[in-house]
């Protein structure tokens, strides 16, 4: 029985099942903690604390899942009342028990209205967790408090400054879960009402959570400082994480409500950071990225084609790695090789990545097996002709894939999708080997492909709506962050590293040395700076490109630095040696000098004036001014449908540091003024060819408005 008015457009309703109140709410599409839903809350728990008929209350969500946290949506705008805390004082007090109904994804603010409950029934996959840290925040309404005193502090550390759930099965151990509920017999809701039945007839009362005593016999002395240090490095630059331990001793040395005040004062802090605003630009930059670009909006919605079976062609690192992330969403692949003996050297190195990822328990011998089962390897492509999607990963020359995409459109069904992986090359040029062009894309994955984040999906003139539609899709469901983008020289990404590798390179014939620049960029951020970055993936892989496809405005100065490595067949980590020199056991990096006449002898031929007082800030602000100009060209000639597209592609394809945004949103915190005076002294200083200020940056100068928000 519905006790409230009729208010069925309203978020939160109190419903009555005998004994037992139902506080049901329902806001779509995760029943975020918006304004509506807190004082829905609060105003149905007041009523059912005063109805005396009411002897316990359960708290139940419809939809796909329990409270999934705050609303991010709120979050830089005023807070409205009734505050969260507020709220959950309120249910940890009630008189009467109160149980949460658990299911999905209970998160941030979820998981605290859960733990301020007096019990908790769950699904078993439940995933429960405080994700704050990832949104540079700290859990804000008694997280910090509540979860020690039921998991201890040591899982507290561990679920907070980490950010991961954990499933109600795992919990239940821990004590966090009263009762693991079963899928698909009763509903959560009923489940929940006989719990509650249950605990009325046991005249089990509320029992409060902050009144519990934190289990500290395990905890050794030093805990709080191991963790200060051991995230110091591990996430290097962020504040967050320090708050997070802070708030959680906090637990352990004052009482709860003490605690609780510090832990609001320090989330405030952090709530109001610039780098809490970037990670919650990541987080919706991320989701607007799944939209689909206006170029696709005006046709008429066609379905998604059903992927069950792949192919990918070429077994090398790459297509390896691509392979491995159909294996891993359970899709079958065919993965076809031009020779037995480089099939069979494809097929052991999957085996291989997957038995590392068995011995560092990410996945289980079970899990392996199915994985391998679902890999099949072939020389023919007769065999292709059942698959609904090809990648093609073979060599980056455009004869080589224009000769594969003929093959495919001869041998595949006429609705499969080709794809392919190319960094760079002109995928019309491609979709015109075949009599399907509609059906041509790139999915354009990033080194190791089954590690990053980051999917391109290139749309090509004629690739239809069905095909980036379904691409897209695809890519969600292989784990990616899919970002839709046109066709240029090096897409999106790539085309920005270009302008960040070239800045690295004319740096080095100036007179920076290697460590220099690198080191540069690791203090500002960056997890490896772009010449070891360089070693790592070959500097032969860029050096093939250039003279495969010269970038459009050739400059000799562009990458010489780079070139002279290869041409004195410095290649890399591969040949022990390049940028830097390399243990050939242990592949240390080492400073080699032996680089710095080389450069000083080619900025002599090339008339480039080396200077000794090339600053850090120079370096930085070089580097990361050429991708915010790059990416504002990019922007205004549509080949990124959003800025925050471009965002979402450099903090999961590159490393970009996610509590700076991404490179749009970083300029837009430093201050476009800055950025545009930085490029107009470059450009007065160095080569002008390169260093234009880019139209967009002008206008927004003037307009005063975001470049992050275009
Ligand atoms: N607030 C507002 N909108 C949200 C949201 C949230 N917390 N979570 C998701 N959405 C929107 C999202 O923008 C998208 O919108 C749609 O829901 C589907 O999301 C006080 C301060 C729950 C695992 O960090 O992790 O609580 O694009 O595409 O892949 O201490 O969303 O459709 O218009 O991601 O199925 C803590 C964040 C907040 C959880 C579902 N909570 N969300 O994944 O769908 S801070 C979080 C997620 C907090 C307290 C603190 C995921 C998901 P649109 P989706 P999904």
């Amino acid at each position: 029985m519905n006790l409230s008015q009729d208010h069925s457009r309203e978020p939160v309703q109190l419903l009555k099942h005998g004994p037992i109140a139902e506080i049901c709410i329902d806001n779509p599409p995760v029943n975020a903690l918006s304004q509506p839903v807190r004082q829905g809350l609060l105003t149905c728990l007041t009523a059912a604390e005063k109805d005396h008929e009411i002897q316990a209350v359960i708290i139940t969500c419809n939809g796909r899942t329990f409270i999934a946290g705050a609303d991010i949506s709120e979050f830089g705008k005023l807070l409205l009342e009734p505050h969260l805390p507020d709220v959950l004082d309120q249910l940890d007090r009630c008189t009467k028990p109160i149980v949460a109904a658990l299911f999905g994804t209970v998160l941030g603010g979820g998981f605290e209205v859960a733990l301020s409950c007096h019990y908790r029934v769950a699904l078993p996959q439940t995933k429960l967790g405080l994700p704050e840290v990832t949104l540079g925040l700290i859990p804000g309404a008694g997280g910090t408090q509540l979860l020690p005193r039921l998991a201890g502090a040591e899982m507290a550390l561990e679920m907070i400054t980490s950010g991961k759930p954990q499933t109600a099965l795992q919990l239940f151990d821990h004590g966090v879960i009263d009762v693991l509920l079963e899928q698909g017999s009763l509903s959560v809701t009923k489940q929940a009402i006989e719990f509650a039945l249950q605990i009325v007839k046991a005249g089990k009362g509320a029992r409060r959570v902050s009144q519990m005593i934190i289990d500290t016999a395990s905890c050794p002395n030093d805990l709080f400082d191991q963790w200060r240090t051991k995230l110091a490095k591990k996430a290097r630059g962020q504040k967050a994480p320090q708050y997070c331990i802070n708030a959680i001793e906090n637990a352990l040395l004052v009482p709860f409500e003490e605690g609780k005040k510090r832990e609001r004062e320090m989330f405030i802090k952090c709530l109001e950071s610039s780098q809490s605003r970037a990670m919650r630009h990541a987080f919706f930059a991320e989701r607007s990225a799944a939209k689909l670009p206006p170029a696709y909006n005006h046709l008429e919605h066609a379905d998604l084609l059903p992927i069950q079976q792949v192919a990918v062609i070429g077994a090398g690192t790459m297509g390896g790695g691509i392979a491995i992330c159909f294996a891993n969403a359970g899709i079958s692949v065919q993965l076809l090789e031009m020779s037995e003996d480089n099939l069979a050297r494809g097929l052991a190195a999957i085996r291989t990545r997957f038995e590392q990822a068995l011995k560092r328990g990410l996945i289980t011998q079970q899990q392996l097996d199915k994985r391998m089962s679902l890999i099949v390897g072939t020389c023919n492509y007769e065999d292709l002709n059942t698959v609904d999607l090809v990648v093609e990963a073979a060599f980056e020359t455009i004869a080589v894939k224009q000769q594969i995409f003929s093959t495919l459109d001869r041998v595949c069904k006429a609705e499969a999708i080709l794809a392919t992986n190319t960094s760079y090359l002109d995928i019309n040029k491609i979709a015109k080997s075949t009599s399907r062009t509609h059906k041509v894309i790139g999915m354009h994955f990033f080194s190791p492909a089954n590690i990053m984040k980051l999917l391109e999906v290139v749309y090509a003139a004629d690739t239809d709506e069905q095909s980036v539609k379904t691409v897209m899709a695809l890519g969600k469901k292989l784990g990616k962050v899919s970002v839709a983008v046109g066709v240029c020289y090096g897409f999106v990404g790539n085309r920005m590293y270009a302008c960040y590798g070239r800045e690295a390179n004319m740096l080095l014939l100036e007179g920076a040395s290697p460590q220099q620049i690198d080191t540069a960029m690791k203090n500002w951020g960056m997890a490896m700076g772009p010449l070891a970055v360089n070693d790592m993936s070959g500097i032969d892989i860029g050096y093939k490109a250039r003279q495969e496809n010269p970038p459009v405005t050739p400059d000799p100065l562009y990458f010489r630095a780079a070139d002279l490595m290869v041409e004195a067949g410095r290649l890399g980590q591969k040949t022990a040696a390049g940028f830097y020199r390399y243990d050939t056991q242990t592949k240390k990096l080492q400073v080699d000098d032996a680089v710095l006449p080389m450069f000083a002898e080619e900025a002599l031929k090339l008339g480039v004036i080396q200077r000794d007082d090339i600053s850090e800030q120079e370096i930085q602000h070089r580097l990361i001014f050429s991708l915010i100009n790059e990416g504002a060209t990019i922007l205004s000639e549509g080949i990124a449908t959003r800025a925050s597209d471009i965002d979402a592609i450099w903090l999961n394809g590159y490393g970009f540091p996610r509590h700076l945004g991404g490179p749009m949103c970083y300029a837009d915190e430093i201050g476009l003024d800055k950025v545009v005076a930085g490029i107009k002294t470059y450009q007065q200083q160095g080569n002008g060819l390169y260093w234009q200020t880019a139209p967009l940056l002008e206008t927004l100068l003037l307009s005063g408005g975001k470049l992050a928000q275009q």
